[in-house]
């Protein structure tokens, strides 16, 4: 039901949006964010304490609540239905184009009826768009980029709402006494940035007894297949789940076959027809007889391989490197020891520096990079220097305060054109940390771009690169980057690149962290959290790290207090 609201008062503020209407557009966005990120169902905090239970739900006012309660009463909110009437379009999917706002959507409706995907496309395509006032020739261009880009990532789910979602379902079926054992394999068990649907193995005694539950589990919004070892449903939240009941003696093959990927696992029953053996997701056979599969571990070494996490099970080199035992050792979480991009009230996030560094502290941390944005960014709060000297001051006395965790001092500074930060130098030298960042001008030609970047990484007042390519995925493409060159000059100055853990934007990627891990270059953590419950979005950021064979030494966050600031102040 959470994913749901949210997305009707998403839906509601793009309509309103639409029309123009000041202020509301923001409260329904800031009322979608605060149910999203509830760890409880909103109907149980209703049953459990009404509206004023409801009113507690962080951007939830009075009006916001009687909404919710309406519909959870009655299924239907008559205001969301009356918007819907006045404007009969697929907002969420229209505004999924990259460029394409609420006005722009209603002037496509007024003038040419479009309602979705489908009509904009054939607009597009048939040239009606470029016709229209204040659209023209380079915007429908821009719009069918913006299609083809939506409808090649359309039926996955991000990594940052797959997971929660798996974990959920994982303690539903672990919680069954006919369950022995249950693990989500797939990519989603790789951590890759999006997930096509989840794949779920299980041991159980009683297996038909377990299928009849999955099946029927509260977020089934469909069965679309059921059978005695394998039965697939679709999730209301939009993704599709496998339920494959295998013996606990295949157990260790089946999750190696279902983790993947296809690649890996293909290459893997090649070195077992090599050995005269056969692998499959049943065991290892020698001829009739099964002589291994119990456990992945052991299907591993059967085939003289040392162990694989499932981060890098991509055919990219890692079983040559578990054979001649040169695997990484991947970085793990509990070597992290802060966060190094997060914003306060003093920009655009919803809470106070303290509240975030406490909330930090609570997760063990060492240190936290308060990076609030400087500059001219409107929409985004920007600081001045006369708003940076209250920040510092407030900083500082924080510091004082608090025990057993670190403020640095931090700032997200745009980069103009030509790469130069949008602010004084005399206030960036006085920054513990500054995050040269990219938020306009996304469309350069890519040598230009990369000369941009190339800039930022020679200019000694900045140490990292935040976000470096811009993607945001499913939305917005990468902008066009040579990003080896990019790599070397951060070498080159001994700067460091981010890795963006928010979960829509993994930036770098796998990928590109690969590329920088075997050049030397260092990586930092940053969550960009803008309230305290996104901190934990690192385990995403992380995770693409390990896809990227990255260990301990090439993330900063792995640095003690003491060793971050040497390098910082470098
Ligand atoms: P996804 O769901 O698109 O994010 O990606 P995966 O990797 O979860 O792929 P999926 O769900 O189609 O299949 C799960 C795993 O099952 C896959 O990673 C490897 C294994 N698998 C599926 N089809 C084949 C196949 O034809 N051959 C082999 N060797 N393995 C397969
Ligand atoms: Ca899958
Ligand atoms: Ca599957
Ligand atoms: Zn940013």
């Amino acid at each position: 039901m959470n994913s749901q609201l949210a997305k009707i008062f998403l839906e509601i503020a793009e309509y309103l949006a639409m029309d123009n209407i000041p202020f509301k557009p923001a409260a329904y966005e800031k009322a979608a964010r605060g149910i999203e990120s509830l760890k409880k169902d909103i109907e149980d905090i209703y049953r459990e304490e009404g509206l004023d239970g409801l009113e507690k739900i962080p951007g939830v006012g009075k009006s916001i609540a009687e909404k919710i309660e309406e519909y959870i009463r009655t299924g239907k909110i008559k205001y969301y239905q009356e918007l819907k009437k006045e404007y009969p379009v697929s907002l969420l999917e229209l505004s999924s184009v990259e460029g394409l706002g609420p006005k722009h959507i209603k002037t496509l409706y007024d003038k040419l009826e479009i309602k979705d995907l489908a009509d904009l496309e054939k607009a597009a395509r048939e040239g009606e768009i470029e016709k229209l006032p204040r659209f023209g020739k380079k915007v429908q261009e821009n719009i069918l980029r913006g299609i083809e880009f939506v409808k090649a990532g359309q039926g996955r789910m991000l990594l940052g709402s797959a997971l929660p979602l798996s974990e959920k379902i994982k303690q539903r079926l672990e919680g069954r006494e006919e369950a022995e054992k249950v693990e989500v394999a797939g990519s989603l068990r790789r951590m890759k940035e999006t997930v096509g649907d989840l794949d779920i193995l299980a041991v159980s005694g009683k297996p038909e007894k377990l299928m009849e539950y999955f099946c029927s589990m509260p977020e089934v919004e469909a069965v679309l297949a059921k059978g005695e070892t394998k039965s697939s449903v679709r999730l209301v939240q939009g993704l599709d789940a496998d339920l494959r009941i295998v013996s606990a003696e295949s157990y260790g093959s089946a999750l190696q076959y279902f983790t993947g990927s296809k690649d890996h696992g293909i290459k893997l029953r090649r070195i077992a027809q090599e050995k005269g053996l056969k692998l499959n997701e049943y065991g290892i056979f020698k001829g009739e007889k099964q002589i291994a599969g119990q456990s992945e571990e052991e299907v591993y070494e059967t085939l003289g391989l040392k162990y694989i996490n499932p981060e890098i099970r991509e055919d990219a080199g890692e079983i040559e490197a578990s054979r001649n035992n040169k695997l990484p050792k991947l970085v793990n979480y509990d070597e992290i020891k802060g966060d190094l991009q997060m914003h306060s009230t003093w920009s655009d996030g919803s809470a106070s520096i303290r509240e975030m560094a406490q909330a930090a502290k609570k997760i063990g941390y060492e240190y936290i990079a308060i990076t609030d944005h400087i500059g001219k960014l409107k929409i985004a709060g920007a600081l001045d220097e006369q708003e940076v000297l209250g920040q510092w001051n407030e900083i500082d006395k924080l510091n004082k305060e608090l025990d057993g965790i670190k403020i640095f001092k931090g700032a997200e500074a745009d980069l103009d054109e030509k790469g130069r930060p949008e602010f004084s130098e005399e206030f960036l030298s006085k920054f513990d940390l500054v995050l040269g960042s990219i938020h306009s001008k996304f469309r350069m030609a890519k040598d230009d771009m990369t000369q941009r970047l190339i800039n930022a990484l020679e200019n000694p007042l900045i140490n990292i690169i935040a976000h470096p390519t811009g993607r945001i995925i499913g939305r917005r493409e990468a902008i066009s980057l040579d990003i080896e060159k990019v790599i070397e000059a951060a070498k080159e100055n001994k700067k460091i690149l981010e890795i963006n853990c928010y979960p829509d934007r993994l930036d770098l990627k796998d990928q590109h962290i690969r590329i920088a891990v075997e050049k030397g270059v260092r990586l930092s953590l940053g969550t960009d959290s803008h309230s305290p419950d996104q901190l934990p979005y690192l385990k995403f950021g992380l995770a693409q790290a390990r896809r990227g064979w990255a260990e301990r030494k090439d993330i900063v966050n792995c640095l003690n207090l003491g060793e971050l600031k040497k390098v910082l102040t470098n």
